[in-house]
């Protein structure tokens, strides 16, 4: 098998992996890709919900032709008994001849041990193929392992002058049918959609994902210290059926909090940081319940605090050829800056047209 080979099966496992992006949280959206003698004998990925893992899937595709192979991983095989027994003993038992895995996992249960059980049983070990492209696709799993906190996207939709509503609150829409459709599909790929309170008054939005033959919805996240929310709203309507997490002050008014309860919203108390709840707790609460990823719509206060605090892992704007002014909304609120120096500076990823609209992504630089 040449490098160029190792490349293009590591490009498709990590393909494959990121199908399961935003339905395996707490777990991470893994791919598997076993080859022999140049020929696919299985394929898997991370399933909803985190199980069963890849490597189960490919080998079961595979069957007795998993013997001899070699197996692409996006992400070090577990080492640990969970519900299911270690991926590492699973390919040992099914005698792969080599894995070539992208990262080692950071999940302390793992880190390293799934390579070395593989080694200690004879097999040709890997790593570090496509390490930067695992790297991104894995990001929210490594963030909420390592600091408690998801992923954070951060999507604008906006006029040429950044602005998201008229200055009499008239918003819809800015953009055309193809910049929300790919909204829709960037939501489908994250764990959860989250907005502030003040977009969940002005719209009545239900932020799940629709047109795209979705079966498994991401929760939904509304940060709002006083919880000062509508009950009569399609939030409220919905809350059974699509998780809602409601992150408020410790202050919030108790016939508030027992409504919302009462329709099945789950409330996550965060602490609060001057006037506003503090963006760190409230990402470590998301955290705590499982979120690895997380796409921030707004409004303008959130997105502000977001930045402040540097918690904005990547942003996706999009531009419409439509100037508002002044008297309209801003995109995102006051940052406190004086400096160009001490504004969050982010690096381009990607720019295209979108129909009559451009896409932007960018990212925050690595340290
Ligand atoms: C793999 N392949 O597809 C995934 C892995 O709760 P459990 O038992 O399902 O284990 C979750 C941990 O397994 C998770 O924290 C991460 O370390 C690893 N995820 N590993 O071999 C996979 N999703
Ligand atoms: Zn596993």
């Amino acid at each position: 098998m040449t490098l160029r080979d190792d490349r293009r099966y590591m490009a498709l496992a990590l393909s494959l992996g990121r199908r399961g992006q935003g339905r395996t949280w707490p777990n991470p959206a893994v791919g598997c890709v076993l080859v022999k003698q140049g020929r696919i004998v299985g394929r898997g990925w991370t399933q909803p919900g985190g199980r069963p893992h890849a490597e189960t899937m490919a080998l079961a595709q595979a069957g007795a032709e998993a013997a001899g192979a070699t197996a692409y991983v996006s992400l070090e095989p577990c080492a640990h008994t969970g519900q299911t027994p270690p991926c590492a003993e699973a390919l040992i038992r099914a005698r792969v001849a080599r894995v070539v895995a992208a990262l080692e996992d950071s999940d302390p249960r793992v880190s390293g041990q799934g390579f070395a059980m593989l080694r200690a049983a004879g097999i040709v070990v890997d790593t570090g193929l496509r390490a930067q492209e695992a790297g991104f696709d894995h990001e929210g799993f490594f963030l909420r392992t390592e600091q408690g906190r998801p992923f954070v996207t951060l999507k604008l939709a906006s006029s040429f002058d950044g602005r998201i509503a008229t200055g009499s609150g008239q918003s819809k829409w800015i953009t055309g049918p193809e910049a929300r459709r790919y909204v829709h599909a960037m939501r489908a790929r994250h764990d959860a959609v989250m907005v502030g309170a003040g977009t969940a008054r002005a719209d009545n939005p239900s932020l799940t994902v629709r047109d795209l033959g979705i079966d498994d919805q991401p929760a939904r996240v509304v940060v709002s210290r006083h919880l000062d929310l509508p009950l009569m709203s399609a939030l409220a309507r919905t809350a059974r059926d699509v998780p809602l997490y409601l992150c408020h002050g410790t202050g919030a008014d108790s016939d508030r909090l027992r409504a919302w309860a009462e329709v099945g919203a789950r409330l996550l108390p965060c602490s609060a940081l001057g006037t506003q709840l503090d963006p760190h707790d409230v990402l470590q609460q998301l955290g705590q319940v499982g979120l690895t990823r997380v796409f921030c719509e707004g409004g303008s206060a959130l997105a502000a605090s977001l930045l402040a605090h540097d918690l904005v892992d990547e942003l996706v704007g999009f531009h419409a050829g439509l100037a508002i002014g002044a008297e309209g909304l801003p995109s995102i609120g006051a940052l406190g800056i004086g400096l160009l120096d001490e504004a969050p500076r982010f690096a381009l990823v990607e720019a295209r047209a979108l129909g009559p609209d451009i896409l932007h992504r960018w990212r925050r630089p690595q340290d």
